[in-house]
């Protein structure tokens, strides 16, 4: 249940101050002469389920949390929370999660775990980042993170004077997107995506399968624009959730998306459906695109795409017709071939041409505010004595670096070795590819340490585990929200910390402490921290922990005034069509289609995306969410299971181009996917004896992910490259 703007103004007053015997509710229960009952308390915090990072407001009964719901004030969540944001709890009180800081005695990888205390664990860590800064260089210990716990490792390294951290947020995700955004626009289209669904009219879905991909305001917002009428067309090989809400569904060949953008752009150019004044007004190189793209024709992309030619004039113009209200959705995990950076460019020049960036409809722009930085101290970082290998030889590599340059330098020692990873918050064996890389790039490394929750996969690696207490027993940096208007979202603890605990804060701290580091962590507690900031930046702390959002509404300009005069933050202050940072660094600057292989006769295209109940590998055990959804199954084109003699739920087993296994896994036998692939959830079948519950159940589409393609102007990795035969052997 959800609850209103005006119950939660109800709920705020009682958060600050709760429970005081005097009132009327716990009055009259003495008065019978029972036990008295404490009335619940509602904590607001946010929730770290996954990276929208929705408000959430915490039911808590007796130092027990009841309930969790979403929070009203928060534009991200709107007052309701997807099955994993209210699955917390389920993570709180899973009885497998990590409850003291852990010792392997066994050799590299054998979970040969003791118990130890946090002064013997942090200890043992210290010294051996010690031995290893002596021998090797700071630069040598290097990070893999994802999620708010980064924030203190990340402090931390560079502390201890190595630039080596990795997030899989940017080459196997979102990166590829990020570049070719800053590269036409000058700005990435943000996180949440700054996408204005609530007002479109003509929606296109490159794969984006929103309803399993499980994003909670902007699902809410594609709701309500299919209840307006949005005309909806969805490029999938595989009919989602999505496509059920479309007027188009295009089922398009795997790895030719590319070949239906320059189509669509070339057909709008010619049929003049493009929004001329826009173009002149903000835009450069709109010739060079009108003649590159003549010989992408609607017959040649039907060849390529095997989408019919006239259904490709179409929907051409569907989005022609809605200009400049029409949302290319930019898509999030772009990591799918050897050229994400160029197909994400053909989004980026096709929202350009349809006028669709700064209007109604499209992608709104970015709050105008703006706060000074206030970092966990003031103290300069150390310079690194050697350069940073974090992202690896990709020019346009992102600041949050590539995990495969971290993998690769500690394989080769090119250019220097690589001797200790941290690993906090990501799962290695489940978001990387190539896992035989990954297990042997461990085997090179004197010291492995896991900062996490759970005993997933990757932490049954490490040397020394550091158990990390949930989002919802800790505080965090304060997260801003770029939404239509600027905000702050506040994490809170809820409860108290489990067993023996900690907030990543208080890990790196201590640490911090061994290794002569202190003055980087000039507070006592993060509260303290918290408090500071607010106060340097102007805000009410007791408002932000009653309300856990505080928004800014003076801050939003979601859109271009008629005939403004705007300067795009690139080079030439325009939107660049035509990319001369591209072409400067020997890379098309116009994109171009190039032809990927495809698989043959008996092998399938192993594809994957999400299910909306888990994120990843990281709930696959949530004892709440596996309830909903215990395995996931093979996704296969009835037509194929027929000819192979497979019925619906008999068990398979994938084996791809290298010869590796799957676990065993049920077939889902259906006309909605093309014959020429399967496809996974992705995040199951962990390999790790402690999860009771997700441990060998169903298979990992990282484990066929043997094979990856890099894309040269980024580093994003492209996972969409294996293939899979079937078979029936379990
Ligand atoms: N094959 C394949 N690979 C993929 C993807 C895919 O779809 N298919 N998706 C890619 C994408 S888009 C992304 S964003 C990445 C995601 O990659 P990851 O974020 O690494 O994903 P998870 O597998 O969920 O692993 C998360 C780990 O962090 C731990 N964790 C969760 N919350 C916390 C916390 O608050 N504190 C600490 N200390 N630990 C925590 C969990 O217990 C778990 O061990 O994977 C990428 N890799
Ligand atoms: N429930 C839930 N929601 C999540 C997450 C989660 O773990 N769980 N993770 C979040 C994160 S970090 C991310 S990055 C996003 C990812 O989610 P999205 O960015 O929405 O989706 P993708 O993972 O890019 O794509 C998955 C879809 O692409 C289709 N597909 C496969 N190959 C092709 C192809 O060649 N062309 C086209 N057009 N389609 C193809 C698949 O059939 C599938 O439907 O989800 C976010 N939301
Ligand atoms: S989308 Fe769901 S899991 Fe993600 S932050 Fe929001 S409620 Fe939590
Ligand atoms: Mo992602």
């Amino acid at each position: 249940m959800s609850i209103t703007r005006r119950d939660f103004l109800k709920i705020a007053a009682v958060t600050g101050g709760v429970a005081a015997a005097s009132t009327p509710v716990v009055k009259s229960v003495l008065a019978l002469g029972k036990k008295p009952v404490s009335l619940p308390q509602y904590v607001p915090t946010t929730c770290e389920m996954c990276f929208w990072r929705c408000g959430v407001i915490a039911k808590v009964v007796d130092g027990k949390v009841v309930k969790l719901d979403g929070n009203p004030l928060h534009p991200n969540s709107r007052g309701k929370l997807c099955a994993r944001g209210h699955g917390g709890i389920g993570l709180l009180y899973d009885s497998d999660r990590l409850k003291t800081p852990l010792i392997n005695t066994g050799s590299r990888g054998e979970a040969k775990f003791k118990k130890a205390s946090w002064d013997e664990a942090l200890g043992y860590v210290a010294d051996r980042m010690q031995k290893i800064k002596e021998k090797y260089g700071a630069e040598s210990v290097g990070l893999l993170t994802h999620g708010t716990v980064s924030t203190y490792f990340m402090h931390l390294l560079q502390a201890f004077g190595s630039p080596n951290f990795a997030m899989p947020s940017f080459a196997l995700c979102r990166g590829a997107r990020g570049v070719a955004f800053e590269l036409t626009f000058g700005e990435d289209v943000g996180n949440p995506e700054r996408l204005d669904l609530q007002n479109s009219k003509a929606i296109v879905l490159i794969g984006s399968h929103l309803g399993e991909n499980a994003h909670n305001s902007q699902c809410q917002e594609f709701a309500e624009a299919v209840g307006k009428g949005a005309t909806v067309i969805v490029l999938d090989p595989r009919f989602s959730t999505a496509a059920g809400k479309a007027k188009y569904w295009l089922p398009i060949k795997p790895t030719t998306d590319l070949a239906i953008l320059l189509a669509w752009i070339n057909i709008i150019i010619n049929e003049g459906l493009y929004d001329k004044d826009y173009v002149a007004k903000y835009t450069t190189g709109f010739n060079e695109v009108s003649q590159a793209v003549k010989e992408y024709t609607p017959e040649w992309a039907e060849k390529e795409t095997e989408i019919p030619a006239g259904r490709i004039v179409e929907t051409a113009r569907v989005l022609g017709k809605n200009k400049p209200n029409v949302l290319i959705h930019p898509g999030r995990h772009t990591a799918w071939y050897s050229d994400n950076v160029q197909r994400q460019r053909a989004v980026a020049i096709l929202t350009a041409i349809l006028g669709a960036y700064g209007r109604p409809g499209g992608i709104y722009l970015n709050p105008k505010k703006k706060l000074e930085p206030v970092f966990l101290s003031d103290k300069d970082y150390p310079e690194p004595q050697k350069p940073a290998i974090n992202k690896g030889n990709y020019p346009f590599a992102g600041e949050e670096g590539v995990t495969h340059a971290i993998v690769k330098a500690t394989l080769t020692e090119d250019p220097y070795p690589i001797k200790a990873w941290f690993i906090t918050g990501t799962n290695i064996m489940k978001a990387m590819p190539n896992q035989r890389d990954t297990l042997n790039a461990v085997q090179r490394l004197d010291l492995l340490v896991a900062v996490d929750m759970m005993p997933y996969d990757g932490v049954m690696l490490a040397d020394v585990v550091l158990p990390e207490c949930t989002y919802l027993e800790r505080h965090d940096d304060f997260f801003t929200v770029k939404e239509r208007s600027f905000g702050i979202s506040f994490r809170q603890p809820v409860v108290q910390p489990m067993y023996d605990t900690k907030p990543g804060w208080w890990i790196a701290k201590e640490l911090g402490k061994r290794l002569g580091l202190e003055e980087y962590f000039p507070w006592n507690t993060f509260d303290d921290f918290l408090k500071a900031k607010a106060e340097a930046w102007g805000i009410d702390y007791a408002e932000l922990g009653q309300k856990g959002y505080i928004d800014f509404p003076e801050s939003a300009k979601p859109y271009l005034s008629q005939g403004e005069d705007y300067k795009f933050k690139t080079p030439s202050g325009k939107i660049e069509l035509y990319s001369n940072e591209l072409k400067k660094h020997g890379f098309d600057p116009i994109p171009k289609y190039t032809k990927h292989e495809q698989p043959s006769e008996g092998w399938f295209r192993l594809i994957y995306g999400r299910a909306p109940v888990h994120t990843f590998s990281r709930t696959t055990n949530n004892p709440s969410l596996w309830e909903l959804m215990e395995e996931n199954v093979a996704w296969i084109n009835a037509k194929v299971a027929k000819r192979m003699g497979l019925k619906h739920g008999d068990y398979i087993v994938l084996v791809n181009q290298d010869g590796v296994k799957s676990n065993k896994v049920r077939a889902k036998v259906t006309e909605r996917i093309r014959p020429d692939c399967i496809y996974l959830v992705h995040g199951f079948c962990s390999t790790s004896k402690l999860l009771h519950r997700a441990y060998l159940r169903g298979a990992d589409d990282q484990q066929l992910i043997t094979k990856y393609a890099i894309d040269p102007i980024s580093g994003s990795v492209g996972m969409r490259v294996n293939f899979v035969k079937i078979t029936k052997e379990v």
